[in-house]
Protein backbone atom coordinates (compact mmCIF):
# COMPACT_ATOMS: atom_id res chain seq x y z
CA UNK A 1 0.00 0.00 0.00
CA UNK A 2 1.54 3.28 -0.70
CA UNK A 3 1.78 5.65 1.74
CA UNK A 4 0.29 9.07 2.51
CA UNK A 5 2.42 11.55 4.55
CA UNK A 6 0.89 14.63 6.52
CA UNK A 7 2.10 16.92 3.96
CA UNK A 8 0.53 14.95 1.39
CA UNK A 9 -2.82 15.18 2.83
CA UNK A 10 -2.78 18.58 3.78
CA UNK A 11 -2.06 19.30 0.03
CA UNK A 12 -5.51 17.10 -0.31
CA UNK A 13 -7.30 19.19 2.10
CA UNK A 14 -6.45 22.67 0.45
CA UNK A 15 -7.19 20.93 -3.50
CA UNK A 16 -10.45 19.75 -2.02
CA UNK A 17 -11.31 23.16 -0.37
CA UNK A 18 -11.19 22.46 3.15
CA UNK A 19 -8.41 24.14 4.45
CA UNK A 20 -6.21 27.18 3.00
CA UNK A 21 -2.66 27.41 3.03
CA UNK A 22 -2.60 29.24 5.98
CA UNK A 23 -4.27 26.57 8.11
CA UNK A 24 -2.02 23.68 6.40
CA UNK A 25 1.40 25.61 7.67
CA UNK A 26 -0.33 25.70 11.01
CA UNK A 27 -0.87 22.74 10.88
CA UNK A 28 2.30 20.88 9.44
CA UNK A 29 4.39 23.23 12.25
CA UNK A 30 2.11 22.09 15.24
CA UNK A 31 2.80 18.67 13.76
CA UNK A 32 6.84 19.64 13.52
CA UNK A 33 6.93 20.98 17.11
CA UNK A 34 4.68 17.87 18.25
CA UNK A 35 7.37 15.58 17.07
CA UNK A 36 10.18 17.37 19.35
CA UNK A 37 7.67 16.60 22.46
CA UNK A 38 7.88 13.22 21.70
CA UNK A 39 11.83 12.91 21.57
CA UNK A 40 11.80 15.62 25.13
CA UNK A 41 9.38 12.68 26.39
CA UNK A 42 11.13 9.95 25.34
CA UNK A 43 13.95 10.32 26.46
CA UNK A 44 12.51 10.26 30.17
CA UNK A 45 14.99 10.31 32.82
CA UNK A 46 18.33 10.40 30.29
CA UNK A 47 17.09 14.11 29.19
CA UNK A 48 16.83 15.21 32.75
CA UNK A 49 13.00 16.13 31.97
CA UNK A 50 11.34 14.18 34.38
CA UNK A 51 9.99 15.86 38.01
CA UNK A 52 8.18 18.92 38.62
CA UNK A 53 9.34 22.42 37.27
CA UNK A 54 9.48 24.03 40.49
CA UNK A 55 6.31 26.50 39.42
CA UNK A 56 2.75 26.71 39.56
CA UNK A 57 0.47 27.15 36.95
CA UNK A 58 -2.51 29.82 36.66
CA UNK A 59 -4.99 27.43 38.22
CA UNK A 60 -2.57 26.59 40.96
CA UNK A 61 -1.27 23.32 39.64
CA UNK A 62 2.17 22.21 40.17
CA UNK A 63 3.93 22.06 36.47
CA UNK A 64 5.98 19.59 35.38
CA UNK A 65 9.08 20.33 33.36
CA UNK A 66 7.71 18.30 30.78
CA UNK A 67 4.45 20.59 31.12
CA UNK A 68 7.45 23.84 30.52
CA UNK A 69 9.13 22.23 27.38
CA UNK A 70 6.19 21.56 25.82
CA UNK A 71 4.92 25.08 25.79
CA UNK A 72 7.77 26.53 25.04
CA UNK A 73 8.61 24.16 22.05
CA UNK A 74 4.74 24.72 20.64
CA UNK A 75 5.42 28.71 21.25
CA UNK A 76 8.87 28.75 19.75
CA UNK A 77 7.71 27.03 16.57
CA UNK A 78 4.69 28.51 16.09
CA UNK A 79 6.40 32.31 16.25
CA UNK A 80 7.74 33.01 13.26
CA UNK A 81 5.65 31.14 10.19
CA UNK A 82 2.90 34.23 10.20
CA UNK A 83 0.76 32.04 10.48
CA UNK A 84 -1.03 32.87 13.43
CA UNK A 85 -2.40 36.16 15.25
CA UNK A 86 -1.60 34.71 18.45
CA UNK A 87 -1.59 31.68 21.23
CA UNK A 88 -3.35 30.88 24.46
CA UNK A 89 -1.61 27.92 26.51
CA UNK A 90 -3.34 25.86 29.61
CA UNK A 91 -0.09 26.62 31.33
CA UNK A 92 0.09 30.54 30.45
CA UNK A 93 -2.49 33.30 32.55
CA UNK A 94 -2.62 35.46 29.24
CA UNK A 95 -2.55 34.89 25.45
CA UNK A 96 0.75 34.94 23.91
CA UNK A 97 0.75 37.37 20.67
CA UNK A 98 3.12 36.88 18.29
CA UNK A 99 6.42 38.89 18.41
CA UNK A 100 6.83 42.29 16.64
CA UNK A 101 9.91 40.96 14.92
CA UNK A 102 7.62 38.42 12.63
CA UNK A 103 4.14 38.83 10.53
CA UNK A 104 1.10 37.73 11.66
CA UNK A 105 -1.70 35.31 10.23
CA UNK A 106 -5.14 34.82 10.89
CA UNK A 107 -5.49 32.14 13.01
CA UNK A 108 -5.65 32.02 17.28
CA UNK A 109 -4.27 28.09 18.48
CA UNK A 110 -4.96 27.39 21.78
CA UNK A 111 -3.42 24.00 23.15
CA UNK A 112 -3.08 21.79 26.26
CA UNK A 113 0.99 20.97 25.77
CA UNK A 114 1.52 18.50 27.88
CA UNK A 115 -1.90 16.67 28.75
CA UNK A 116 -2.13 13.71 31.40
CA UNK A 117 0.59 15.47 33.80
CA UNK A 118 0.52 12.82 36.46
CA UNK A 119 1.16 10.30 33.94
CA UNK A 120 4.82 11.68 32.76
CA UNK A 121 6.94 10.55 35.77
CA UNK A 122 5.54 7.10 35.66
CA UNK A 123 5.81 6.16 31.70
CA UNK A 124 2.22 6.13 30.56
CA UNK A 125 0.68 8.00 27.79
CA UNK A 126 0.40 12.11 27.75
CA UNK A 127 -0.52 14.09 24.81
CA UNK A 128 -0.75 17.55 23.58
CA UNK A 129 -4.16 18.86 22.37
CA UNK A 130 -5.02 21.77 20.28
CA UNK A 131 -7.88 23.63 18.78
CA UNK A 132 -7.79 26.15 16.44
CA UNK A 133 -9.80 29.61 15.64
CA UNK A 134 -10.27 32.09 13.40
CA UNK A 135 -9.02 35.78 14.60
CA UNK A 136 -11.38 38.29 14.44
CA UNK A 137 -10.55 40.66 11.37
CA UNK A 138 -9.92 44.30 11.83
CA UNK A 139 -8.57 44.16 15.60
CA UNK A 140 -5.34 46.38 16.66
CA UNK A 141 -4.43 44.29 19.53
CA UNK A 142 -5.56 40.29 20.20
CA UNK A 143 -7.07 40.19 23.57
CA UNK A 144 -8.23 37.04 25.46
CA UNK A 145 -11.94 37.85 24.66
CA UNK A 146 -11.20 37.25 20.87
CA UNK A 147 -10.27 33.83 22.00
CA UNK A 148 -13.19 33.19 23.53
CA UNK A 149 -15.68 31.67 20.40
CA UNK A 150 -18.09 28.59 20.49
CA UNK A 151 -16.85 25.43 20.31
CA UNK A 152 -18.86 25.04 16.71
CA UNK A 153 -16.01 27.59 15.14
CA UNK A 154 -13.48 25.67 15.64
CA UNK A 155 -11.76 25.25 12.11
CA UNK A 156 -9.36 22.68 12.90
CA UNK A 157 -8.79 20.16 16.46
CA UNK A 158 -6.20 17.75 16.96
CA UNK A 159 -4.12 15.73 19.48
CA UNK A 160 -0.74 13.89 19.84
CA UNK A 161 -0.57 10.55 22.15
CA UNK A 162 2.90 9.67 23.37
CA UNK A 163 2.74 6.02 23.87
CA UNK A 164 4.02 2.87 22.00
CA UNK A 165 3.88 4.73 19.06
CA UNK A 166 3.17 8.73 18.42
CA UNK A 167 -0.09 9.50 16.58
CA UNK A 168 -1.71 12.68 15.64
CA UNK A 169 -5.57 13.05 15.34
CA UNK A 170 -6.72 15.59 13.19
CA UNK A 171 -10.14 17.10 11.74
CA UNK A 172 -10.84 20.05 9.76
CA UNK A 173 -14.72 19.29 10.01
CA UNK A 174 -14.74 16.84 7.47
CA UNK A 175 -13.86 13.51 9.19
CA UNK A 176 -11.36 12.48 11.61
CA UNK A 177 -7.83 10.94 10.14
CA UNK A 178 -5.12 9.57 12.32
CA UNK A 179 -0.98 9.48 11.71
CA UNK A 180 1.67 7.54 12.87
CA UNK A 181 5.09 9.07 12.99
CA UNK A 182 7.37 7.13 11.34
CA UNK A 183 10.50 7.44 13.78
CA UNK A 184 12.59 6.47 10.87
CA UNK A 185 11.81 9.02 8.49
CA UNK A 186 10.86 11.38 10.88
CA UNK A 187 7.06 11.84 8.95
CA UNK A 188 3.72 11.19 10.19
CA UNK A 189 1.78 9.14 8.44
CA UNK A 190 -1.73 8.51 7.46
CA UNK A 191 -2.50 5.35 9.21
CA UNK A 192 -6.16 5.63 9.11
CA UNK A 193 -8.90 7.46 7.27
CA UNK A 194 -12.60 8.26 8.91
CA UNK A 195 -12.27 7.15 11.84
CA UNK A 196 -15.88 6.28 13.85
CA UNK A 197 -16.72 5.75 17.21
CA UNK A 198 -20.01 3.24 17.55
CA UNK A 199 -22.80 4.56 18.21
CA UNK A 200 -23.26 1.46 21.20
CA UNK A 201 -20.19 0.64 23.87
CA UNK A 202 -19.88 -1.82 26.55
CA UNK A 203 -16.85 0.18 28.66
CA UNK A 204 -17.27 3.45 29.82
CA UNK A 205 -14.03 5.93 31.63
CA UNK A 206 -14.32 7.66 34.82
CA UNK A 207 -12.15 8.07 37.98
CA UNK A 208 -14.44 6.26 40.36
CA UNK A 209 -12.56 7.43 43.30
CA UNK A 210 -14.82 10.35 42.99
CA UNK A 211 -18.46 8.94 42.85
CA UNK A 212 -19.14 9.43 46.21
CA UNK A 213 -18.86 13.40 46.14
CA UNK A 214 -20.92 12.98 41.72
CA UNK A 215 -24.75 14.27 41.63
CA UNK A 216 -27.71 11.96 41.63
CA UNK A 217 -28.23 11.22 37.94
CA UNK A 218 -24.06 10.62 37.84
CA UNK A 219 -24.61 7.83 40.67
CA UNK A 220 -27.54 6.75 39.01
CA UNK A 221 -26.27 6.26 35.50
CA UNK A 222 -22.21 4.19 36.80
CA UNK A 223 -25.03 2.05 39.18
CA UNK A 224 -26.96 0.84 36.74
CA UNK A 225 -23.35 0.29 34.69
CA UNK A 226 -22.02 -1.51 37.81
CA UNK A 227 -24.79 -3.64 37.79
CA UNK A 228 -24.34 -5.07 34.74
CA UNK A 229 -26.09 -8.23 33.77
CA UNK A 230 -28.31 -8.05 36.72
CA UNK A 231 -30.03 -4.46 36.28
CA UNK A 232 -31.74 -2.48 33.87
CA UNK A 233 -29.23 -2.23 31.24
CA UNK A 234 -29.44 -6.05 30.97
CA UNK A 235 -25.70 -6.44 30.25
CA UNK A 236 -22.16 -5.89 31.48
CA UNK A 237 -19.98 -3.07 31.05
CA UNK A 238 -16.52 -2.76 31.43
CA UNK A 239 -14.33 0.32 32.91
CA UNK A 240 -10.95 1.70 31.95
CA UNK A 241 -9.28 5.18 33.13
CA UNK A 242 -5.91 5.68 32.18
CA UNK A 243 -5.73 9.34 33.50
CA UNK A 244 -4.26 10.85 30.42
CA UNK A 245 -7.65 12.15 28.34
CA UNK A 246 -5.97 11.99 25.01
CA UNK A 247 -5.28 8.13 25.56
CA UNK A 248 -8.76 7.76 27.02
CA UNK A 249 -10.24 9.34 24.04
CA UNK A 250 -8.02 7.96 21.75
CA UNK A 251 -9.48 4.63 23.06
CA UNK A 252 -12.83 5.92 22.64
CA UNK A 253 -12.02 6.87 18.80
CA UNK A 254 -10.74 4.17 17.80
CA UNK A 255 -13.57 1.34 19.27
CA UNK A 256 -15.69 3.09 21.29
CA UNK A 257 -16.79 4.06 24.81
CA UNK A 258 -17.56 6.90 27.24
CA UNK A 259 -15.26 9.19 29.20
CA UNK A 260 -16.78 10.88 31.67
CA UNK A 261 -15.26 14.03 34.21
CA UNK A 262 -18.64 15.16 36.10
CA UNK A 263 -19.23 18.00 38.41
CA UNK A 264 -18.48 16.51 41.68
CA UNK A 265 -19.42 18.50 44.83
CA UNK A 266 -15.65 19.67 45.70
CA UNK A 267 -15.40 21.26 41.77
CA UNK A 268 -18.46 22.25 41.68
CA UNK A 269 -17.59 25.79 42.15
CA UNK A 270 -15.07 25.68 39.75
CA UNK A 271 -17.31 24.49 36.84
CA UNK A 272 -16.03 20.90 36.47
CA UNK A 273 -12.36 19.65 36.21
CA UNK A 274 -11.30 20.05 32.18
CA UNK A 275 -10.85 23.12 30.38
CA UNK A 276 -13.26 24.14 28.15
CA UNK A 277 -10.61 26.25 25.71
CA UNK A 278 -8.24 23.46 25.85
CA UNK A 279 -9.38 20.09 26.48
CA UNK A 280 -13.13 19.98 25.88
CA UNK A 281 -14.18 21.58 22.75
CA UNK A 282 -11.09 20.05 20.47
CA UNK A 283 -11.97 16.94 21.67
CA UNK A 284 -15.50 17.34 21.24
CA UNK A 285 -15.40 18.65 17.56
CA UNK A 286 -12.63 15.34 17.05
CA UNK A 287 -15.33 13.30 18.94
CA UNK A 288 -18.42 14.45 16.80
CA UNK A 289 -16.41 14.26 13.69
CA UNK A 290 -15.98 10.70 14.38
CA UNK A 291 -20.13 9.98 15.10
CA UNK A 292 -19.90 10.47 18.43
CA UNK A 293 -21.55 13.17 21.30
CA UNK A 294 -19.93 15.48 23.61
CA UNK A 295 -22.17 16.83 26.18
CA UNK A 296 -21.49 18.68 30.17
CA UNK A 297 -24.56 15.95 31.18
CA UNK A 298 -26.87 18.54 30.11
CA UNK A 299 -26.03 20.31 26.90
CA UNK A 300 -23.88 19.88 23.88
CA UNK A 301 -20.06 21.46 24.64
CA UNK A 302 -19.28 22.64 21.42
CA UNK A 303 -22.65 25.03 21.79
CA UNK A 304 -20.84 27.19 25.07
CA UNK A 305 -20.60 30.46 25.20
CA UNK A 306 -16.97 30.91 26.80
CA UNK A 307 -16.69 33.07 29.88
CA UNK A 308 -13.37 32.77 30.41
CA UNK A 309 -9.91 31.32 28.58
CA UNK A 310 -9.24 28.61 31.46
CA UNK A 311 -12.88 27.88 32.33
CA UNK A 312 -13.78 24.24 32.85
CA UNK A 313 -16.49 22.16 32.18
CA UNK A 314 -17.85 19.04 33.18
CA UNK A 315 -17.12 16.26 29.99
CA UNK A 316 -19.05 13.58 29.18
CA UNK A 317 -18.23 12.12 25.38
CA UNK A 318 -17.79 9.23 23.33
CA UNK A 319 -20.49 6.75 22.11
CA UNK A 320 -23.63 8.32 21.12
CA UNK A 321 -26.02 6.19 22.51
CA UNK A 322 -24.34 6.25 25.68
CA UNK A 323 -23.77 10.33 26.26
CA UNK A 324 -27.80 10.37 25.26
CA UNK A 325 -28.57 8.22 28.14
CA UNK A 326 -26.66 10.07 30.70
CA UNK A 327 -27.44 13.25 29.33
CA UNK A 328 -30.85 12.71 29.25
CA UNK A 329 -30.78 11.49 33.66
CA UNK A 330 -29.28 14.60 34.11
CA UNK A 331 -32.24 16.38 32.20
CA UNK A 332 -35.21 14.53 34.14
CA UNK A 333 -33.34 14.74 37.55
CA UNK A 334 -33.63 18.71 36.55
CA UNK A 335 -36.65 18.56 35.51
CA UNK A 336 -37.98 16.42 38.92
CA UNK A 337 -36.48 18.75 40.79
CA UNK A 338 -37.92 22.31 39.17
P1 LIG B 1 -3.74 18.00 33.17
O1 LIG B 1 -4.08 18.82 31.95
O2 LIG B 1 -3.24 18.84 34.30
O3 LIG B 1 -2.85 16.85 32.86
O4 LIG B 1 -5.15 17.43 33.74
C1 LIG B 1 -6.05 16.79 32.89
C2 LIG B 1 -6.08 15.30 33.15
C3 LIG B 1 -6.75 14.54 32.04
O5 LIG B 1 -5.82 14.15 31.08
C4 LIG B 1 -7.31 13.34 32.76
O6 LIG B 1 -8.45 12.83 32.12
C5 LIG B 1 -7.64 13.89 34.12
O7 LIG B 1 -6.84 15.04 34.29
C6 LIG B 1 -7.32 12.90 35.21
O8 LIG B 1 -7.79 13.40 36.40
P2 LIG B 1 -7.71 12.54 37.76
O9 LIG B 1 -6.26 12.54 38.13
O10 LIG B 1 -8.57 13.32 38.70
O11 LIG B 1 -8.22 11.17 37.48
MG1 LIG C 1 -4.89 18.69 30.33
Amino acid sequence: MKSISLIQFLIEEKRAGHINSELSLLIEVVARACKRISVAVAKGALGGVLGNAGTDNIQGEAQKKLDVISNEILLEANAWGGHLAACASEEMDDPQPIPDAYPKGHHLLLFDPLDGSSNIDVNVSVGTIFSVLRCPDDIDEVLAEHFLQKGTEQVAAGYVVYGPSTLLVLTFGHGVHEFTLDREHGSFVLSRRGMTIPAQTSEFAVNMANQRHWEAPMQRYIGELQAGSTGPRGRDFNMRWVASMVADVHRIVTRGGVFIYPLDARIREQGGKLRLMYEANPMAFIVEQAGGAATTGRERIMGLQPTGLHQRVPVFLGSKDEIDVVTRYHLESDDSRA
